[in-house]
């Protein structure tokens, strides 16, 4: 089982790779604010793990296994992202919010939140409802 930490960084390389191809050390400590030492040590232990491989100057590349797990972690935080905008939860607590819950939550939680994001999606009177609803509680 990846730690909350580890969770993080498969996340972040698995969008890198989707979004740019590859994934440096350098990228990664960026956009995750950390020391490139930090991200270094970590991709040895993701490695050792088996999720990635990773060749000091040839860079790091997802195993099928890391693959796997990381499309799996970042549909994770757009399905809660999508989640909390749906029920109205105010745009600027939406990414830290995330942050904060998606490593505590089971997978069986999520997809029973699919199911409840897809049944508002699936009509937008239901949508309409809870927004109104919304708007009556205030
Ligand atoms: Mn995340």
């Amino acid at each position: 089982m990846a730690t909350a930490s580890m969770e993080d960084y498969l996340e972040r390389i698995y969008q890198l790779i989707e979004d740019k191809g590859y994934a440096r050390v350098s990228d990664i400590a960026d956009t995750l604010e950390v020391h490139p030492s930090s991200v270094t040590k970590m991709v040895q232990k993701l490695d050792k793990s088996g999720y990635v491989v990773y060749e000091k100057y040839r860079g790091l590349i997802l195993t099928s296994k890391g693959n796997k797990i990381g499309k799996r972690l970042v549909y994770r935080h757009e399905l809660l992202e999508e989640f909390l905008q749906l029920i109205g939860v105010d745009e600027s607590f939406i990414y830290q919010d995330v942050e904060g819950i998606e490593h505590h939550i089971s997978w069986d939680a999520i997809d029973r939140i699919g199911d409840l994001v897809q049944y508002f999606k699936d009509d937008p009177a239901r949508l309409n409802a809870l927004n109104n609803y919304h708007k009556e509680e205030e």
